[in-house]
């Protein structure tokens, strides 16, 4: 390696890391500063109490721009949509046909089963009547990840998507986001950014309808009033900076892998991108990634990001069994995972994948084709919550109705058990109720 080289946090056998590093490139945790906390609350306070008024004063003072109201009424989306680039425009429409696509495959599904002859047991998906989508202004305002938001919403039968996006200067959020609004077909938007959106989402005000669950990313004020505001609404898992871990053996070709890391790293100074390398020959794998970096960081736009991002968490660590790897693998729990490694171990590497957000198979799986195109969900549990959570789906929609019922004949036949149950439990109203049907249910 040549002194010019690319500075990563961790490079080389997994077992010699010390303990100081081993944490920095495995702890992705993050903490909210109290000042973020305490200027999060006051805006929660204001909105509160006062409602559109806060909003348009935070609109002043935060955003720097005067509105006459808070809505954008649906002729600006329309007219975003229009003026889109044409081929851009294809783009976004195919990526919103596979997202709505595999959504709609991917929807829940009404189950019904009979534990005992006469009772029957029902549960079924219903849609929330109303959801907030949160899309980002400035740099991270991303089309892709609105529709990543709203197609699911409206796949799985949401009554009314209403997206919040913060103002540029002309009062309006960016042309692109409503754009991937129109297309997305949501029902309202409103110029509304950071914790006052949350809040006003969460809370209602005169002009913005108070919601069942906020979805999307946002900076560190939107994440805060999210927490803050947990009991009032529901919301989605905090999605941090963006995460890369490629699982790859002797078989990966080293440009490949470090695009990948590119791509993922240009996100964000505090993204996480690793590579966990196994099998034979990987003193040389590294030594060609790293090489491949250097070329590559030479031209990138995004250069100054990405060499940040693998300064302070970048890593390309060896194991030397593949089940060690995938231990490591596992207890790292990437946002994405692109798995890079021979034919004859794929399924069964796969198989064994168990905390990822997402997982691409096989090197020419670009994860930028998920960012955009799949259809999967970009949006995606990141700093380890991928143990016990999953990225955004149908599912993040809907909510469960149960039901039973228990006919004549399997009542009678329950009465004997349940009042004995209810007995023990010191409630002898039930075990009225419960025995009543031993007796034909009419006395
Ligand atoms: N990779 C990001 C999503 C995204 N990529 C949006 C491009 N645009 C999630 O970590
Ligand atoms: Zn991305």
């Amino acid at each position: 390696m040549s002194t010019t080289s690319v500075q990563l946090r961790a490079c080389g056998p997994l077992s010699r890391l010390d303990t100081e590093t081993r944490r920095a490139i495995v702890d992705r945790s993050s903490t909210t500063d109290t000042t973020v906390r305490a200027r999060t609350a006051a805006i929660i306070e204001q909105v509160r109490t006062r409602g559109d008024a806060a909003l348009l004063e935070f609109a002043r003072d935060l955003d720097r721009v005067t509105l006459t109201a808070l809505e954008v009424p649906r002729a600006d989306w329309d007219a975003a949509l229009a003026s889109l680039n044409p081929d851009l425009r294809q783009s976004l429409e195919r990526a919103a046909r596979n997202i709505a696509s595999v959504h709609t495959a991917f929807l829940p599904v009404e189950t019904v089963c009979s534990p005992e002859p006469g009772i029957t047991v029902g549960r079924r998906p219903d849609a929330l009547q109303r959801v907030g989508i949160y899309a980002p202004g400035g740099r991270a305002a991303y089309p892709s990840s609105l529709l990543m938001g709203a197609i699911p919403a409206r796949v799985a039968g949401v009554q009314e998507v209403i997206v919040c996006s913060p103002p540029g200067a002309d009062g309006k959020p960016s042309a692109v986001v409503l754009a991937a609004a129109a297309l997305a077909n949501v029902d309202r938007v409103f110029s509304l950014g950071g914790a006052g959106a949350i809040a006003a989402l969460a809370l209602g005000t005169q002009s913005v309808p108070q919601v069942d669950r906020i979805m999307g990313p946002g900076n560190a004020y939107v994440a805060e009033a999210k927490l803050q505001l947990v009991n009032r609404v529901a919301i989605d898992s905090p999605a941090g900076p963006s995460e890369l871990l490629v699982l790859a053996d002797q078989t990966a070709n080293a440009n490949a892998i470090a695009r990948e890391m590119m791509a993922q790293a240009e996100h964000d100074p505090d993204a996480a991108v690793i590579a966990v390398l196994t099998g034979p020959k990987v003193d040389r794998l590294t030594t060609e990634i790293v090489d491949a970096l250097d070329a590559q960081l030479a031209t990138a736009p995004r250069a100054e990001v990405v060499r940040a991002s693998l300064a302070a968490r970048g890593a390309i660590v060896t194991v030397p069994e593949l089940n060690d790897a995938i231990e490591f693998t596992n207890a790292w729990a990437a946002e994405h995972l692109l798995l890079v490694v021979s034919d004859d171990v794929r399924d069964r590497t796969l198989a064994a994948l168990r905390s990822a957000g997402t997982i691409f198979v096989g090197a020419s799986s670009s994860v930028a084709y998920g960012d955009y195109m799949t259809g999967a969900n970009h949006v995606l549990p990141t700093a380890g919550a991928g143990r016990s959570y999953s990225g955004l789906s149908t599912l993040d929609f809907v909510r469960w109705t149960t039901w039973q019922e228990v006919t004549p004949s399997a009542a009678a036949a329950l009465a004997d058990d349940v009042g004995r149950f209810a007995d023990a439990e010191g409630l002898p109203g039930h075990a009225a109720a419960a025995r009543a049907w031993g007796q034909g249910g009419t006395t």
